[in-house]
């Protein structure tokens, strides 16, 4: 045990010698049209964490953990704690929170979250040297339900210029960018962060899913959504389009918002049924993804994914690794392991049963951790 365990550290000083010497080398000047980073107008830290995670899908993929650092299956806000970092020792690359309910000026978020503790812990993401993404499942703004009623087709002709919720949804928008804003470190510096929005949108099960809109008012949202946010000020996002899976290139791309309103092409996928039809399904998207990304300029990412209650313990190096692995991904993200809905859980924790493959995982040199990496560090020579 004790000899496996040496074994084990010893790997992966090896495998972070390995790969900050491969980093390092690959922070190269920055390759991207400076008419595009002037039109953006984004941080100096958003910029370079822009380069990096094209740096990093070159060698490997970050991994990513939603409300890693807020909860576990059983416990919740203990300071430090996290169930990644209890499996590997180390944090993930990215964590993910959520600002469902932000628009009702709540002070927990729809999963019982307080507004302040996300901005704390996206803080902490930021001074540890890992990346922050935020998803939105906010609220109907025409029935005042959840994200998930799609009982009307009409909510996102209503938020758009000349709807009758179009005033309501600015302030919505105004809220978000306040609280993006507002995500700062003490001296002041605005944390970069991955925005997500809108996704999911190739299904119909949220309001603004291909069923409850025309490919033109889509489009209009997020051009609506990217430019307000950047009226009040939001200069510290990289915008990530992250449609469902089980689609082809062409329903892909049909909504896709524009090229000066995404930094990021990613795709949602989750295992429902055997190993070999995921692995299909991850693979048949990040074959068109990885080429229109490139095509288009875009950092890829696979920006949701799991499957629920891990049902098989050597999921992380048997099926999600040979999915991902020949694909230039920057990050993966699972799910939460949610506190407050039974067996609704994505990541390992200490004693699950895929424990000790996501160590396997871990000791991967194609897989990085906080530590791994210098996510906002330029090498200027
Ligand atoms: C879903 C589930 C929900 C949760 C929502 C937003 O996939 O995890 O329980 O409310 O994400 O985090």
């Amino acid at each position: 045990m004790l000899i496996n365990l040496l074994k084990s550290n010893k790997l992966k000083q090896m495998k972070n010698h390995c790969s900050l010497f491969l980093l390092l080398l690959a922070l190269m000047p920055f390759t991207g049209n400076a008419a595009d980073k002037k039109k953006q107008n984004i941080t100096l830290q958003t910029s370079i964490l822009k380069e990096n995670l094209e740096k990093v899908a070159q060698r490997g993929y970050m991994f990513g953990h939603q409300d890693d650092t807020n909860y576990g299956l059983n416990w919740s806000y203990i300071n430090g704690r996290s169930d990644i970092k209890d499996v590997c020792g180390d944090y993930p690359a990215v964590i993910g929170f959520d600002l469902g309910h932000l628009e009702l000026n709540a002070s927990k978020n729809l999963d019982g979250v307080p507004f302040d503790k996300i901005r704390t812990e996206a803080v902490r993401q930021y001074l540890r040297g890992g990346a922050v993404t935020l998803s939105w499942h906010l609220n109907n703004p025409l029935t005042g339900k959840g994200a998930w009623d799609v009982t009307d087709s009409m909510v996102v002709k209503s938020i758009l210029p000349g709807g009758n919720k179009y005033h309501l949804f600015q302030g919505w928008l105004r809220k978000v960018a306040a609280f993006i804003n507002s995500i700062k470190t003490s001296d002041g510096v605005k944390v970069p962060i991955i925005f997500r929005p809108w996704h999911e949108n190739t299904g119909s099960w949220f309001w603004w899913g291909e069923k409850l809109c025309t490919v033109s008012e889509y489009k209009a949202l997020w051009a609506m959504t990217v430019k307000t946010l950047r009226i009040y000020g939001v200069d510290n996002v990289l915008y990530a389009f992250s449609p469902g899976g089980g689609i082809n290139e062409a329903q892909y791309m049909e909504r896709y918002p524009g090229d000066d309103l995404i930094d990021i092409m990613g795709v949602d996928i989750y295992q429902y049924s055997t190993n070999d039809v995921y692995i299909k399904d991850v693979k048949n998207a990040f074959d068109f993804i990885s080429m229109q990304a490139q095509k288009h300029h875009k950092i890829v990412a696979f920006t949701e994914t799991g499957y629920q209650g891990i049902p098989y313990s050597e999921w992380w190096t048997k099926v999600l690794m040979p999915a991902i692995d020949k694909y230039p991904i920057s990050y993966v993200l699972v799910w939460r392991n949610a506190w407050d809905k039974k067996d609704h859980y994505f990541a390992p924790f200490a004693g699950e049963k895929s424990a000790s493959d996501f160590i396997k995982f871990y000791q991967s040199p194609k897989s990085f951790f906080v530590r791994d990496l210098k996510l906002y560090e330029k090498n200027n020579k």
